[in-house]
């Protein structure tokens, strides 16, 4: 019977830009190599290695008849595609992930054996996943919520991972109600809603209900939980770890990583907006930056502190929901990490990658903290739900890259190969079988611990809003406010009166000022009771350390700044403001109404890298509209161009402007202010767009 060819394999199409090719030409035999578009193609096999011949049909009887069991080759295409996903994290599913280098810079040495962190100018191969935690890993990346910090260390002594937030505190001081507080803030289980998103009556029942919260609360309801870039956060180890020197003596250590080009953070109608432009806008940006060259570099700072110490701060290191002020305990940076490579395969690397807290290297040991006590059991047994095996270890990003032997045999999935008759030790009939290391192996911190067994909770662990409050009273005014509309706006969603009310009375407790303005702003006629404060509210001096403003950078070191233009525009202008943005560090992308590009004064033609309907403000820290009159009248008939300029208004950008971009704002009601500068002061819009343009805020929106 003759074969029948699809119309894609049997017709010849012309070779050409865009143009797909020759399918019949693809068609192979035994493992040769065929030459096809100018490029060399190995076979395409099944995983037994057996060329197919034809990749474009099932085995069938009769061209309209039924498909065949024997059909080895599609069974095996489908089984393995139907097997394609592994079940995603319960938490932190959505990520980004990045291969790079620590540097130490500074010798521990006096604290710790851990040679990562005592062998100065030594470059340590990480991979670190930076992740939302609530949503899905389909859900977007610009959701209100914390993220995840998870850096792998492959040191020469074995993996360490240090698994850590954006954020220092913790809503919760023990194991224990972990699945409680996840189930709460995850989409409700009887309706499937909302996705990755805190703004729901379970969660704020939730909180409302765990006075310990009250602190991570105030974080989350800054603008920390709205990064401008993945590259723009900082990380925390969160809990109190433990580092043992040469005699055994340990000393009490948090870690940090603080990002090189500061902290910055969107507000919240331009984080909005940018969900809707960009659902990848976060590992999108590393994406580029990392392609571009600008790789994102953290500088990694510990705080040490002896046990005596411990004994005298207003609040107990253990409990996870206290920070240790930097003003208490100074930052000593010892290190940077800088991320220089995108993975090869996002699913073999980003999603396959397992972190567990429980990964040190001698010299690195636990505190008593009751949360991280959990996690240490948590992430080893979910890696062997996840990925299936506790032959985990073997997948190349999760391998360490030192030498690594044990006993242990067999599971699913086994890649090893191990030679020899004994797997069990001691043993005498094998000289070369892998045996303990006394001196230098991993020792535990030799702690005395006696006491009552029970489920207790340390009296020391009571103040739930001293450091809440702290928090809140070291902010900038226009952080304050953020806050608490930040509060207004999530409370506002949460249908049960009760809820609402009894959240503002938590906040009475934190700040009185801050509980009026979100009662306002819910409309209470009342106030609320407060709850009965478990331990009293102490007064403790503001650290401006916790601000993001004060953190900010004066750079256009990893920004973007886009320039609106249509036909028309004046190519010298756009020249000339391009080439100020890009000698200050930022990237520029042209917006044109075509993505073809305009046709300039001159005649010339500029190509566009973004259209205008797909490429709003947003996804710029500041715009310049180049338009000639023509060009403003045309675009002032464009909602995409008057919401372009109107956003970057409302989201506090410097705008420069020309005769022809000055009409369109005028057509947008886009007022005048020092943010908006005309195009022949290019140094004024350069540094205008360095920062945001705060006192704009309050024309343009009310805040609670
Ligand atoms: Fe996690 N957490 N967690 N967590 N966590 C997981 O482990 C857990 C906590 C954090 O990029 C899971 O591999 C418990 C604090 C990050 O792969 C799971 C408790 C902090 C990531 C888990 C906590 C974190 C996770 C889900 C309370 C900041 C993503 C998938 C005792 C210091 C790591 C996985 C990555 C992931 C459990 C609390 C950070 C289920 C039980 C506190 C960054 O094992």
């Amino acid at each position: 019977m003759r074969k029948i060819m699809t119309t894609n394999n049997s017709r010849k199409r012309k070779q050409g830009k865009g143009s797909a090719p020759d399918v019949e030409s693809q068609r192979v035999a035994g493992g040769e190599l065929h030459q096809i578009a100018g490029g060399k193609h190995p076979a395409l096999t099944t995983n037994q290695g057996v060329a197919l011949s034809d990749n474009q049909n099932s085995l069938r009887i009769n061209s309209r008849g039924p498909t065949l069991l024997e059909d080895f080759i599609l069974r095996e295409k489908i089984t393995h595609f139907d097997h394609e996903r592994i079940p995603e994290r319960i938490v932190h599913a959505r990520a980004t992930g990045a291969h790079g280098f620590f540097e130490l810079t500074a010798s521990l040495k006096q604290y710790t054996t851990a040679r990562v962190l005592t062998e100065v100018g030594e470059k340590t191969p990480v991979f670190t996943r930076i992740s939302t935690v609530a949503g899905g890993a389909g859900s977007v990346d610009t959701p209100r919520d914390v993220r995840g910090f998870a850096v792998k260390f492959y040191t020469k002594e074995g993996n360490w991972d240090l698994v850590g937030n954006n954020i220092p505190v913790f809503f919760i001081q023990d194991a224990i109600k972990f699945p409680d507080l996840i189930h709460a803030v995850k989409m409700e289980p009887d309706r499937g809603f909302p996705q990755s998103a805190t703004a729901h009556d379970t969660f704020w029942d939730f909180i409302s209900l765990t006075p310990e919260s009250m602190h991570m609360v105030m974080w989350i309801m800054s603008d920390r939980t709205l990064p401008r870039s993945l590259r723009m956060i900082e990380g925390f180890g969160v809990h109190s770890f433990r580092l043992i020197n040469s005699a055994g003596e340990s000393t009490f250590v948090k870690f940090h990583w603080r990002p090189k080009l500061g902290l910055q953070s969107t507000i919240w109608d331009e984080t909005v907006k940018i969900c809707g432009a960009d659902q990848d806008f976060h590992r999108r940006d590393m994406f580029d930056a990392i392609a571009a060259g600008n790789f994102p570099e953290w500088e990694f700072a510990v705080q040490l502190f002896t046990q005596k110490e411990a004994d005298e701060f207003p609040f107990d290191h253990l409990d996870a929901t206290k920070l240790i002020p930097e003003e208490l305990v100074p930052l000593r940076v010892i290190g940077r990490m800088v991320l220089n490579r995108w993975p090869n395969n996002f699913f073999a690397e980003t999603e396959q990658v397992a972190y567990c807290p429980s990964h040190v290297v001698p010299g690195i040991d636990f505190s008593n903290d009751p949360l991280l006590q959990g996690r240490l059991f948590s992430y080893l047994d979910t890696q062997l739900s996840r990925l299936g095996s506790p032959n985990f270890h073997q997948i190349p990003v999760n391998a360490p890259k030192c030498p690594f032997a044990n006993h242990q045999r067999d599971g699913h999935m086994q890649m090893a190969q191990p030679v020899g008759r004994v797997a069990y030790e001691p043993n005498s009939l094998s000289k070369n079988s892998p045996r303990e290391t006394p001196a230098a192996g991993f020792h535990s911190a030799a702690i005395t611990e006696t006491g009552l067994k029970d489920r207790i909770r340390a009296e020391a662990f009571a103040d739930h809003y001293s450091q809440a409050r702290q928090f809140y009273l070291s902010q900038t005014a226009y952080e304050q406010a953020h806050i608490a509309s930040a509060l207004v706006f999530e409370l506002s969603k949460v249908e049960h009166l009760y809820i609402r009310e009894t959240m503002v009375g938590h906040l009475r407790h934190i700040e009185n000022d801050l509980a009026k303005r979100v009662a306002a702003g819910l409309g209470f006629d009342n106030m609320p009771d407060a709850p009965v404060a478990a331990a009293p509210v102490k007064k403790m001096a503001p650290s401006p350390a916790l601000q993001i403003i004060g953190k900010m950078k004066d750079t256009l070191k990893g920004r973007a700044i886009g320039i609106l233009i249509a036909d028309g525009s004046d190519g010298a202008v756009i020249k000339k403001i391009k080439k100020a943005a890009t000698d200050a560090g930022a990237s520029v992308k042209i917006v044109a109404p075509k993505v073809g590009g305009a046709k300039l004064a001159d005649g010339s033609m500029l190509a566009a890298d973004g259209q205008l309907a797909g490429t709003p403000s947003v996804l710029f820290d500041a715009v310049a509209v180049i338009l000639s009159d023509a060009g403003a009248k045309a675009l002032s008939m464009e909602g995409a161009a008057i919401d372009f300029v109107r956003d970057a208004f409302g989201h506090l950008k410097a705008i420069a402007v020309d005769q022809g971009g000055q009409a369109l704002l005028k057509k947008a009601n886009v007022e005048q202010d020092a943010g908006v500068v005309d195009t022949n002061n290019k140094d004024g819009f350069i540094a205008a767009a360095k920062t945001r343009q705060w006192d704009r805020e309050k024309s343009v929106r009310t805040l609670a």
